[in-house]
């Protein structure tokens, strides 16, 4: 079993769809091991966005993830973070798969509706900076 990182972004969880995501994570066999709506800080925010730092729509990024609370969860299953990135469609929603959680909810490369950590060792780093358990 491994681990990794979900997260709703704001406007998802401002227009309520956050059920509809949950429930596709667990018909996948996702098992949510921790479930937390927060409201992240700047400071979590960028050192959790830190690759990205200098780029283009880097600022309105960390705006955009802090402008209202967050749905953070812990998931595990078998090869959790490759599983999920398949279960959550490309960065582009335009470019996601037909039945993806980008190409259902998505709206924008940037309001893309959730997150998904990309590697093993970038899910044990963004759970540590979200559930603070480094
Ligand atoms: P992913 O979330 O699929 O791993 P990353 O890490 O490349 O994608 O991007 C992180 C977040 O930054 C994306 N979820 C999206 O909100 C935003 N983003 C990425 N590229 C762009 C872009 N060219 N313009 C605006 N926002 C972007």
């Amino acid at each position: 079993m491994s681990q990794t990182y979900l997260m709703i972004k704001p406007e998802l969880v401002r227009d309520q769809v956050i059920g509809e995501v949950i429930k596709m994570l667990t018909d996948n066999r996702f098992k949510v091991l921790n479930l937390e709506l927060k409201e992240l800080t700047s400071e979590q925010v960028q050192e959790f966005y830190c690759e990205h730092e200098g780029k283009p729509f880097y600022e309105r990024l960390v705006e955009y993830i802090t402008s209202g609370p967050v749905v953070a969860i812990r998931l595990e299953k078998d090869n959790a973070v490759k599983d999920l990135r398949l279960l959550v469609g490309a960065t582009n929603p335009e470019e996601a798969a037909p039945g993806t959680i980008r190409y259902l909810h998505g709206r924008s490369l940037q309001n893309n509706g959730v997150h998904a950590s990309d590697s093993d060792p970038s899910a044990e780093r963004e759970l540590g900076i979200i559930f603070g358990d480094r």
